[in-house]
């Protein structure tokens, strides 16, 4: 019985060694101490033995359990050591490794523009009205001193509509002009007001879309004098493209103003000196306005011998173009992420 328990000694704690895995351990575990396991069957004999053969055999049994309990707790330990490390090596994490960014939406470059001219018009005293896209031949054209004969019409290449429920004719809007006719309708001096929005030509070329964004502002009171329209417009520009700019102002024909002038300013691209975008000339044309036509302020019922006004207007597109200085219109409405990104 002695040798057999110094084997079962010898081979269980090799065993225990070569273990490798938390099962395999519990295996030896069951087979040496279980109900059936060798060592427990050796104890349970211990009570049939003779007293002088039970005590020295009890005794080496005991030692051999407590260093087989030793010894099993401190090679599960091992084993759970390495299994932890195996973990780590597996499933490890670079934290300073930066983060994916996530892509946020922006505005497109025609609305962040049409909102920075609100803006600036809004702090000066503008602030911004609306109408619908879908006007009358009064608002669009009639009003504003355009008669059904006049050669204006066809310079607009109007989209026209079947006539509304009223049998009156209709057309998309070819100017945000119509908005600023409601607002004279409808209120009397002092009035001022811009009208942001789109705007529909039947035109359609490498420098026209048949949609684009206009902002037309106007002022109408006691005393409006094209000085008040000069200084407006040339601090516009100058908070629009964030920097001192020499404007100029030419003649030029509107059938709603009169006198009308059209504004240029010195070349962002070469300083004036002459270049691509410039045409040679130095100048960018970036505005058109005027006086009022006393004809568009009798119409919408306001006395033109008391009360002057001035009105000008301007594209967004173009003012974009040339805001974050790319050349081609058809990136503004071709939707490439990547454009609308870089200027967004
Ligand atoms: C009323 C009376 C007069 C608005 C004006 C312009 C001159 C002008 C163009 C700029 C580039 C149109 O987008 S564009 O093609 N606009 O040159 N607009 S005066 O005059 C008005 C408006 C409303 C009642």
């Amino acid at each position: 019985m002695l040798e057999e328990l110094s084997l079962l000694h010898t081979t269980t704690l090799q065993e225990l060694t070569h273990a490798n895995s938390l099962d395999e351990l519990e295996t030896i575990r069951v087979k040496t101490l279980g109900k059936k396991g060798t060592l427990t069957q050796i104890l349970r004999g211990l009570g049939q033995m003779e007293p002088t053969a039970r005590s020295v055999l009890g005794t080496r049994a005991n030692l051999f359990k407590e260093e087989f309990a030793a010894a099993l707790g401190m090679r599960t330990e091992q084993l759970k050591q390495t299994q932890l490390a195996k973990r780590l090596e597996r499933e490890w994490l670079d934290i300073s490794l930066p983060g994916r960014p996530r892509s946020v939406g922006t505005l497109h470059p025609v609305t962040r523009c049409q909102n920075e001219i609100i803006a600036i018009f809004t702090a000066m005293g503008f602030p911004p009205a609306s109408g619908p896209e879908v006007e009358s031949d009064w608002h669009n054209f009639e009003a504003l001193n355009i008669p059904p004969d006049h050669p204006a019409r066809e310079m607009h290449d109007t989209f026209y509509l079947p006539p509304g429920p009223d049998g009156n004719k209709r057309v998309l809007r070819t100017h945000t002009s119509p908005v600023q006719i409601r607002v004279m309708e409808g209120q009397q001096p002092p009035l001022r007001a811009i009208a942001p929005g789109r705007v529909f030509r039947c035109d359609s070329d490498l420098t026209h879309t048949p949609m684009f964004h206009q902002v037309e502002g106007f002022m109408v009171d006691e005393g409006v004098h094209f000085g008040h329209l000069k200084g407006l417009l040339e601090s516009f520009l100058m908070h629009f493209f964030a920097r001192p700019l020499p404007v100029r102002f030419r003649p030029s024909f509107f059938p709603f103003t009169e006198p009308s002038a059209e504004v240029d300013m010195g070349c962002l691209f070469c300083d004036g000196q002459g270049c691509r975008v410039c045409k040679k000339t130095g100048w960018l044309e970036v505005l058109g306005c005027g006086l009022i036509h006393p004809n568009v302020l009798a119409n919408v019922g306001i006395d033109r011998e008391r009360y002057s006004g001035f009105a000008f207007g301007m594209g967004v597109e173009r003012l974009a173009m040339l805001k974050y200085g790319f050349g081609d219109l058809r990136a503004l409405f071709e939707n490439d992420v990547r454009f609308l990104a870089r200027h967004g």
